[in-house]
């Protein structure tokens, strides 16, 4: 229906903006950018009454209604079709009427997918996305290719159609998968899923079926045999390309045993030990074989690819070294927002022989920390609780470990100095997301990281 200028029959001449984008973010902003530049008649509202993009929509677009502080139900039910934002729950009644009334709704990626000329490598799954694109776009870069990285990671996937890219690299949300029909991705990779974004799904089974929504018709799949709803999803028709860290993994990705010590391998050829990496843990090899199989699917040579495993440091806040301070090393790993997260870095320091004096807390996305708990138990000489869901955290961890309540994030790292033992890692890693005390994820590792660095005698290089 989209793609070209308003058409005026009398059937759509009713409509008073045959278009609404709905939401006035980044990706409201990137969509309604398009829409203006393709000469579609079109409105822009949000709930907010100053949405972030607000500064930009007015200067750059000044024809544009806008329509704040509220969703207006009569003009999205007179609407044909509404580009919703991510952020935006379709089931808010706003939308389920409209949805009720026979409008049209779709998202930014859909909207992306129509238009964009080269491959699309894309990656969902609940932990790991940005590090594997990230990856996996180095890779490529190094290859001598031009990828777009956006999606998810942060810049909207619209802002690379102008830029000739040679291939679209797509971190992919749920919210934004569930408003896509058919992908059609040369290469998707759904990486694993576990509890998350419990407070807008009704239960996993759900959450996992938006992100499964990543595979509609691809021509390459990669597959993680380690996850059990992933391995499900396999289609007979489908090239595969699959990766384990449980093993050799038959003629996929995988790890061997050598003199070395483990090894990223090929079916069962040593490609680079895991002690060349400079991401610690069995969940970064995992990451680091996924990053291979999508290159191996998108055909990269084998030296550009391991080239830029060798090279990634690592994204600031997951599990990234602060310093250190009288034999203790501190590390911020705020982007740990669900409990699988955090676990995942518990087990690569626990695996590492260190004692864990764990930062936890924030707003829970999920009700059940057992699986936290399992990775705790043993690993953590204490725990320093924060945030709103901090009395919840409390009463699943009480019988690990010493617990103590911060009331900021100055106070919670005075108290974990308190509590470490030299030899012992300091872990902000919240298992719960941040917005109850900061804007986000990011805010939030930086007054931790700010806090570290504050303490007397932190060697930070
Ligand atoms: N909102 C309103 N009213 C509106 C519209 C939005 O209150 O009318 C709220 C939403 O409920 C949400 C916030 O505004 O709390 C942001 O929503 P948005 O859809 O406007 O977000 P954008 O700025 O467009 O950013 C989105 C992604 N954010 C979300 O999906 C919440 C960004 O991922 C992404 O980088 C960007 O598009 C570009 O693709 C961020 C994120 O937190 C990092 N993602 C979640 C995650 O990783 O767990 C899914
Ligand atoms: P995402 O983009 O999916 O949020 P990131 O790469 O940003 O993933 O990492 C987010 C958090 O998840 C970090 O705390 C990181 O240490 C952890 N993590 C990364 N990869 C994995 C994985 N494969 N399994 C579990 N946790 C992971």
């Amino acid at each position: 229906m989209m793609g070209g200028a308003t058409h005026t029959t009398a059937g759509q001449a009713m409509h008073r903006y045959p278009v609404v984008v709905v939401g006035l973010g980044h990706t409201g902003l990137s969509c309604a950018r398009l829409l203006h530049r393709e000469g579609v008649k079109f409105a822009v509202t949000d709930t907010r009454e100053t949405p972030p993009c607000l500064a930009a929509a007015r200067a750059e677009l000044p024809d544009v209604p806008l329509y704040l502080g509220g969703l207006n139900q009569r003009m999205l039910c007179q609407a044909m079709q509404l580009v919703v934002s991510p952020g935006l729950d379709p089931l808010l009644p706003e939308l389920r009427s409209a949805r009720e009334c026979g409008v049209d709704i779709m998202g930014d990626i859909e909207l992306f997918r129509l238009r964009a000329r080269a491959p699309v490598v894309a990656v969902t799954g609940s932990n790991g996305k940005s590090t594997v694109v990230s990856l996996f776009a180095d890779m490529a870069r190094r290859a001598g290719l031009q990828p777009g990285l956006g999606g998810n990671v942060g810049r909207p996937a619209l802002e690379l159609l102008d830029e000739g890219c040679g291939m679209y690299v797509l971190e992919l949300s749920s919210f934004q998968l569930e408003s896509v029909s058919t992908l059609g991705a040369e290469v998707a990779l759904l990486l694993n899923i576990a509890p998350d974004h419990l407070d807008r799904y009704p239960d996993l089974e759900s959450y996992a079926t938006a992100k499964s929504r990543i595979y509609t018709g691809c021509k390459n799949m990669v597959i993680n045999l380690d996850d059990s709803r992933v391995r499900g999803m396999r289609q007979p028709d489908t090239r595969m390309y699959t990766y384990t860290v449980r093993g050799r993994g038959a003629d996929g990705f995988g790890l061997v045993k050598t003199r070395h010590g483990l090894c990223l391998a090929e079916a069962g050829r040593v490609l680079l030990p895991i002690s060349e990496l400079q991401i610690p843990g069995l969940h970064n090899a995992a990451n680091c074989l996924a990053a291979l199989a999508l290159g191996r699917a998108m055909g990269l040579p084998e030296v550009p690819m391991l080239e830029a495993l060798v090279h990634f440091a690592g994204l600031p806040h997951r599990m990234q070294w602060v310093g250190r301070q009288n034999g203790v090393d501190w590390y911020n790993d705020s982007k740990a927002t669900n409990s699988a997260a955090a676990s995942a870095a518990l087990f690569s320091l626990g695996d590492a022989g260190r004692q864990v004096v764990l930062l936890a807390g924030g707003e829970a996305k999920e009700k059940d920390f057992t699986g936290l708990v399992q990775a705790a138990r043993g690993r953590i000489r204490a725990a320093v609780l924060l945030g709103r869901d901090a009395p919840c955290l409390k009463r699943w961890l009480a019988h690990i470990a010493p617990l103590e309540e911060a009331h900021d994030m100055e106070d919670a790292v005075h108290i974990a100095l308190r509590l470490a033992q030299p030899g012992d890692a300091v872990l902000l890693s919240p298992a719960c997301a941040s917005f109850d005390m900061y804007r986000d994820y990011r805010e939030r590792g930086d007054a931790f990281v700010a806090a570290v660095r504050a303490l007397p005698g932190v060697d930070d290089r």
